[in-house]
């Protein structure tokens, strides 16, 4: 059995989020650890651990989850902003449920480190 992810607890409503968007397949609330004025994290209502695990049957959702992603972007009123997902430990990933990062407000650098 996977281990529960606190993702998995936010989306149960056992810990509480700053959300700003919720539809039947993803969820959008604020990084507690924010990078950026604006940082979001998109993420899907199915568990997914990361892209490593998802599978061609999961494309739709993905799609909706970009589409989310730029939606809510919109919405904080930037013009521009980072998509960005972790996958795996040596590029940053920390919580095993798939999830988008939504990251703007700012002059962002290139390439990332
Ligand atoms: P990653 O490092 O890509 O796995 O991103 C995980 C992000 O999740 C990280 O930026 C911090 C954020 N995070 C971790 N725990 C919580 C939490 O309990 N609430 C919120 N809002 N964000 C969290």
């Amino acid at each position: 059995m996977t281990e529960e992810t606190i993702f998995n607890r936010i989306l149960k409503g056992e810990i509480p989020c700053d959300e700003i968007y919720r539809d039947e397949l993803c969820l959008v609330f604020r990084d507690i650890q924010p990078q950026a004025p604006v940082h979001l994290l998109v993420i899907p209502k199915k568990n997914i651990p990361s892209l490593k695990e998802a599978s061609h049957e999961d494309a739709s959702l993905l799609g909706h989850l970009l589409l989310v992603s730029a939606k809510v972007a919109n919405k904080e009123g930037l013009e521009s902003w980072r998509t960005v997902i972790n996958t795996g430990e040596s590029a940053g990933q920390t919580v095993f449920h798939l999830h988008l990062h939504v990251i703007g407000g700012r002059d962002l650098l290139w390439p990332p480190g």
